[in-house]
This record gives C-alpha cells, sequence and structure tokens, in this order.
C-alpha cells in the first residue's frame, strides 16, 4: 500500500475536476483496490491521528452533555466528523493558520487550544477564548464564510511578508452556497495565494440536505469555475483526509496556488443541542453513517496492520477520558463570565450606542447592590 509512484499533489490536484474520492482504506478498514494516493504516514503519526480523535470525540460528548446540563446555550458537536478535523490539521506545520468554524473543537485541540478555552464561545466566555497568535488559529466563526475572506487575505499579506504560511480554512456543506465562498475562492486563484479549502460535508446545513443545497455534481467540483482543482475525500478516512490535506498544503507553499477539498462525512450528531434531527433525516441514514464510525474504521484499519492493540486502544481512551473529566472539572469551577468584558477589546474608541449600554449595565450592576435601587428610585 505505500508504493506511490506519481506526487500525491499531482494526483490529486493536478487537474481541476475532482478525481475518484480518495480513500486510503475501505469502510471496513481494509485495504482499497489500485494505487493508494499517498504514501502511509510513519506508524507513530497514524496513532497520533488516532489518539486526536479519540480525545476529539471525548471531548464533544463531554461538551453535549455540558450543554444538556445548562452550562452552555447550545453546543454545535462534530461527532462523525473527527477524521476530518484531526486529519486536515494534523498536515499543517505549526507556521500555517487555521482558520475555523463553530464546529470545529475538535481542529481547535488539535492544534493544541486547551478544551476548555475553545468552548469559550458557546460558553458565553471572553472573547475567543483562547490567543489566536498562540495557536495559530483565528477565532471560531460563526457568520457562514465571512472568513474564508479573511483566510486568504491572511495568507496573501503572510505571502507578501515573505513569509511562507498556508491558511486552511474550514468550511460546512451550506457555507459553500455563501457568496464569501465564491469571493475567496476567486481572489485566491487570481492572486495565487497559499490557501487551502476544506469543506466538511456532514450532509446537512441544519435541516437543509447538501442536494437541496446545491446541484453541482460535488461541492468539489464548485473549484472548476475559479480555476482552482477541487479533490473528493472520504471525510471519514483520517488517512485519506490527512494526506489530501498535506499534498495541497505542499502545493500551496510551493506557490501552486489554492485547493479545495471537498472531506465527505456525517455529523451523527444534532445540529446543535437544540435541534431535533428526526424532523430530517431518517433513523436509517443515520444507522448507514454510523455503520461508517471514523474512529471504529481507523481503529479495525490499526489493529489489522498490528499497529493498535486492545491494550493500547484502552489506555488512549482512558486519556482522553482523562482530557474529558479536566474539563468538566474546569468548567464546573470557572467563576461566572464579567458581562463587561464584552466591552472590552472591540473598539478602540467605542460608539456611542455600545457605551449607552455599557452604562446601562453598571447602572443595573449598582441597582443590584443594597441601598442603590431606591436611591436611583427604583421600586
Ligand atoms: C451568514 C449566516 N447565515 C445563516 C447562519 C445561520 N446558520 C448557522 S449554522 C447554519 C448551517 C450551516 O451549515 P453548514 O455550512 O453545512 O455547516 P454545519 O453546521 O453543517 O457544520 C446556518 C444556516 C449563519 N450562522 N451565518
Ligand atoms: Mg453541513
Amino acid at each position: 500500500m505505500t508504493e506511490v509512484t506519481a506526487s500525491p499533489a499531482s494526483v490529486l490536484f493536478g487537474q481541476l475536476l475532482p478525481g475518484p474520492m480518495v480513500r486510503m482504506f475501505d469502510e471496513a478498514g481494509g485495504p482499497v483496490p489500485g494505487d493508494p494516493a499517498c504514501p502511509l504516514p510513519l506508524p507513530e503519526t497514524m496513532l497520533e491521528l488516532y489518539a486526536g480523535m479519540v480525545t476529539g470525540r471525548a471531548i464533544e460528548i463531554a461538551a453535549t452533555a455540558l450543554a444538556r446540563q445548562g452550562a452552555m446555550a447550545a453546543y454545535p458537536a462534530a461527532l462523525g466528523q473527527e477524521a476530518c478535523q484531526v486529519g486536515a490539521v494534523s498536515a499543517l506545520a505549526r507556521r500555517d493558520w487555521l482558520f475555523p468554524t463553530y464546529r470545529d473543537t475538535v481542529a481547535l485541540v488539535t492544534r493544541g487550544v486547551e478544551p476548555a478555552e475553545a468552548l469559550a464561545g458557546p460558553l458565553g466566555r471572553r472573547h475567543a477564548g483562547y490567543d489566536p497568535y498562540a495557536h495559530a488559529s483565528a477565532p471560531m466563526c460563526t457568520p457562514l464564510a465571512t472568513h474564508a475572506p479573511h483566510g486568504v487575505g491572511f495568507a496573501y499579506a503572510a505571502r507578501y511578508r515573505g513569509e511562507d504560511t498556508v491558511a486552511l480554512v474550514l468550511l460546512g456543506d451550506g457555507a459553500t452556497s455563501e457568496g464569501d465562498f465564491h469571493v475567496a475562492l476567486n481572489f485566491a486563484a487570481v492572486l495565487t495565494v497559499p490557501v487551502v479549502f476544506l469543506v466538511q460535508n456532514n450532509q446537512y446545513a441544519i435541516s437543509t440536505p447538501v442536494r437541496r443545497q446545491s446541484a453541482a455534481p460535488s461541492l468539489a467540483h464548485k473549484a472548476i469555475g475559479y480555476g482552482v482543482p477541487g479533490a473528493l475525500v472520504d471525510g471519514n478516512d483520517v488517512l485519506a483526509v490527512y494526506c489530501a490535506t498535506e499534498a495541497a498544503v505542499h502545493r500551496a507553499r510551493d506557490g501552486g496556488g489554492p485547493a479545495l477539498i471537498e472531506a465527505v462525512t456525517f455529523r451523527t450528531a444534532p445540529h446543535t443541542t437544540t435541534d431535533d434531527p428526526s424532523r430530517y433525516r431518517t433513523a436509517a441514514e443515520e444507522a448507514r453513517w454510523r455503520s461508517r464510525d471514523p474512529l471504529v474504521r481507523y481503529a479495525a484499519y490499526l489493529a489489522g496492520r498490528g499497529l493498535l492493540t486492545d491494550e493500547l486502544a484502552d489506555r488512549l481512551q482512558r486519556s482522553a477520558d482523562v482530557v474529558a473529566d479536566n474539563l468538566r472539572r474546569q468548567i464546573d469551577e470557572a467563576a461566572p463570565p464579567d458581562p463587561h468584558e464584552v466591552f472590552r477589546h472591540v473598539y478602540a474608541q467605542p460608539p456611542a450606542t455600545l457605551l449607552a449600554q455599557a452604562t446601562d449595565l453598571e447602572l443595573e450592576d449598582l441597582d443590584a447592590q443594597p441601598g442603590h435601587g431606591a436611591e436611583r428610585g427604583a421600586p
């Protein structure tokens, strides 16, 4: 399976139209027929990818439970998408930059962000929660695709300064219908910007299935209109995602310009903890995708290659459980957020409307103190 004759970048991105879906192992974790698209990573890298997915899943389960217990208003879990996020981010160099969405907690944790910091947004805590510069990761973006032009501008600016930074922009299937996605692809292509767009096609944009989102043969096909090569990848095969992203990142760093990767996957969780997916998808569809669980498939693959024993799998699960326990403890023990924080670090000179709201909040604080409400004439 390690026999790769041409470079992965030329195989995957040598033409604009996506080729057949890239897979390094099949749905049972067995070998795929034909030539592999990429050489295999080192065994330790393959195990790191597995450990990252196990930890990612433990965090997503813990975060979902915390949301259901009221610690967050809602949580958009990426259960089922661990291979996409761990595989893509692991292909970056430290100096590269990640541009994540609200669903990319696992991607941020893979980048080294503390889980509790990565969850700051849904927890309603301080701004991004983490230091973007310390982790070369932009704040999570909730407006769909607005971070795509940011990623392009960032990578363009880095190249202008003589740095060889590549930006990885993560997007959802629904986000590919946004104007910003198209603007970003166009600028990136015309200016040969070192940016990789990775679409996690998890089949739904809230309740809208991808077939009602786009009439394109695949989302990777959208690239050709901009002169960008597209690749279709099995998003539940972590080695395929890793290999395609690594090839795209190298190509971008070498001056080859942007690429679009569509990673085909499924969110087994609801859109957020406030959503009821039984309203728009069937139990049969969910069961079909659960049988392609990226962790189960990869564990079978690694076991088949003699790299993962039951004992090692247990050990990795136990360390992931410790990470999830720490997350729960940190969130339980954290002081409540200071609501005044939202007014800080946004504007050098805050507009009058914001200043008025900040003053109202301070007056409310005063009212809450014994004796003050009466002085201001409050009932
Ligand atoms: C510009 C914009 N419009 C609408 C929304 C509301 N919204 C939040 S998530 C979402 C669906 C996004 O689907 P997709 O891009 O597939 O990402 P996924 O949630 O599946 O990861 C929508 C419409 C938004 N956040 N931003
Ligand atoms: Mg989606």
